[in-house]
């Protein structure tokens, strides 16, 4: 309730401001990662921002946020495995980071950690 009352006060006070100002950037969550999805995060143990891509796709680029920044994953699907790929694009010079089989997941990427580029249905 208390938490409730200051969010309210606060918005008072940003409605009497003379000049409307846009807040910090609300900060990014894990989310969920649904069933059904692969998703990535920016930090190790599934923290920070995710991107999630749907299971019935074969190949998703991660978000340009999170590109070279995925440290930890998970394969919410329970019907195939998907591959984390490094590659300057999904044709070229590609390097197999690591894999997830249907409902697994990796919290920490270690030294394979901010190279991802691709998600791929295997
Ligand atoms: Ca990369």
């Amino acid at each position: 309730m208390k938490k409730k009352l200051i969010a309210v006060a606060g918005f008072a006070v940003a409605l009497a401001g003379t000049v409307a100002t846009a807040g910090p950037a609300l900060a990014t969550t894990s989310g969920t990662c649904v069933d059904t999805k692969v998703c990535v995060y920016k930090e190790v143990s599934y923290a920070g921002s995710q991107y999630s891509m749907d299971g019935y796709q074969t190949t998703s680029q991660i978000t340009s946020s999170l590109v070279n920044e995925t440290d930890s994953w998970k394969n919410r699907t329970n019907y195939t495995s998907f591959d984390l790929i490094d590659a300057a694009d999904i044709f070229h010079a590609e390097a197999l980071l690591n894999t997830l089989g249907a409902n697994t997941n990796k919290a920490d990427l270690g030294a394979k950690i901010n190279k991802a580029d691709f998600i791929r249905r295997t």
